[in-house]
């Protein structure tokens, strides 16, 4: 008996370390992490057939929709609109540097032509065109990355067995014994082809542990076998980054570290276990531009421009980037709200985010009332958010400090902090930014 207990013992401390476990990302993967911390924006997409039910990416299991009749959707998807050259214009504008398109969400259906999965764009849709595809050239052409968010979950197929938390309502028949591993063979064969048929994919994002693993982290890796996965896309594309929203900590094997809805290390959002910031690997924020990831007919609450640049700044200021997401629509267009706060973001970013923002470091002091901090080489970006009349910062021996467009602004700097006292602030400005050369 007491043998079995140590042996059970050290099975589960063996997964507690886990995943990718001894992983050392190779020197391309290194590079990309860089590549994907420098350039601070992405724009998330969460499309698929669930987008002509304009109830968002989760209609499926909220409406408990039987899973044979939404199916049947995908007989009517026929995005007319879809130009992946446009898309991608239209996000490199707005100074993003990176997408991250939904291969498959939870419903299971396959945004790409897939041998394994006739459930997929090309062959069960009038369509007959695949998105992953020429989203992939769009990227060539237009020197952008592409990033695939996978799910683990699956509400369409039988074999997902036993059922997780969620997609009870769905009508899947009980699935039979050995079943569970039948559908991991599934996930590493359309891993597989999107690994080897799309050239590079800078990361494969997956989603969904939460719903087998919900706060059981030592769990996680034997239910999916997470390490078997991470293996596999970094012997596939070594460069490709890994990175999983399971609300946790990262686990070895993983290049990118996520928060959902939420600035890194504040958890608002109740998700997980309160996951602290990463300083190993790079940290991303997924953020919606209205309240809802799938294009959801009746959500008009967009953020505002202002709040959008906010949320940019205060991630860069904790090191992390923001993944903006849109949900278009089942024509294959942007909403027009997503279009014009991508517009007004691009002018902000090319006014000061491609120097303030992208290729500057954060995290290495506290944001504060007024705002956070950022540094490129000797450069330290200060950004008011909230106005405040004089600043004094725990940095030596300043050589300048000026205005963002160049002007001097008055200082004192000793051996162990610089102040000034900030300039009159444009009217409707968001972010005063002030630099000083150390
Ligand atoms: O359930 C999903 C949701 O639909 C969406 O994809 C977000 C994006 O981060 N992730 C999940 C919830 O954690």
């Amino acid at each position: 008996m007491k043998r079995i207990l140590s042996i059970i013992i050290l099975i589960s401390m063996g997964s507690l370390l886990m995943a990718q476990e001894g992983y050392t990302p190779s020197e391309s993967n290194v590079e990309y992490r860089k590549f994907v911390k420098n350039a601070r924006l992405g724009i998330f997409i969460h499309w698929g057939i669930y987008s002509m039910l304009g109830d968002g990416e989760w209609v499926l299991n909220n409406q408990n929709i039987n899973y044979k009749e939404y199916e049947k959707l995908a007989g009517g998807f026929f995005p007319s609109k879809f130009n992946a050259d446009e898309w991608i214009a239209a996000f490199k504008d707005a100074g993003a540097e990176y997408i991250t398109f939904t291969s498959r969400h939870h419903d299971g259906f396959s945004m790409w032509k897939s041998k394994v999965n006739p459930y997929n764009i090309f062959d069960a849709t009038p369509f007959h065109r695949d998105i992953i595809g020429e989203l992939a050239s769009a990227c060539r052409r237009q020197d952008f990355k592409l990033h695939l968010y996978f799910s683990h979950l699956d509400w369409s197929r039988e074999d997902y067995w036993p059922l997780g938390n969620t997609g009870h309502n769905a009508g899947r028949p009980e699935g039979n014994e050995g079943s569970w591993r039948s559908y991991k063979k599934y996930m590493d064969d359309m891993l597989t082809e999107l690994l080897t048929q799309y050239g590079p994919i800078g990361c494969i994002w997956f989603d969904g542990v939460w719903d087998k693993c919900q706060g059981h982290r030592e769990r996680a890796d034997s239910t999916w076998g997470l390490s078997h996965q991470y293996e596999l896309i970094h012997s596939l594309q070594p460069a490709c980054l890994v990175a999983d929203n399971h609300h946790m900590q990262p686990f070895p094997g993983e290049d990118l570290q996520i928060f959902e809805q939420d600035i890194p290390g504040e958890n608002t959002t109740g998700f997980g276990d309160g996951q602290q910031i990463s300083t190993v690997i790079p940290v991303e924020s997924c953020i919606t531009m209205n309240n809802s990831w799938g294009y959801c007919i009746g959500d008009k609450d967009y953020k505002s421009i202002d709040k959008v640049i906010r949320l940019i700044v205060r991630a860069a200021g904790k090191d992390a980037n923001v993944l903006l997401n849109i949900g278009p629509r089942p024509d294959g267009c942007l909403p027009v709200e997503a279009m014009e706060l991508l517009r007004q973001l691009g002018d902000w970013m090319r006014a000061y985010g491609n120097e303030a923002i992208k290729g500057t470091d954060g995290g290495f002091y506290p944001e504060q009332e007024w705002g956070l901090v950022t540094r490129k080489g000797n450069t330290l970006y200060v950004h008011i958010l909230n106005p405040v009349e004089n600043i004094t910062l725990p940095f030596a021996k300043a050589r300048k400090v000026t205005t963002f467009d160049g002007k001097p602004i008055k200082f004192t700097s000793g051996k162990s902090e610089t102040s000034f006292t900030v300039p009159m602030r444009a009217e409707g400005l968001t972010d005063q930014i002030i630099k000083i050369e150390l």
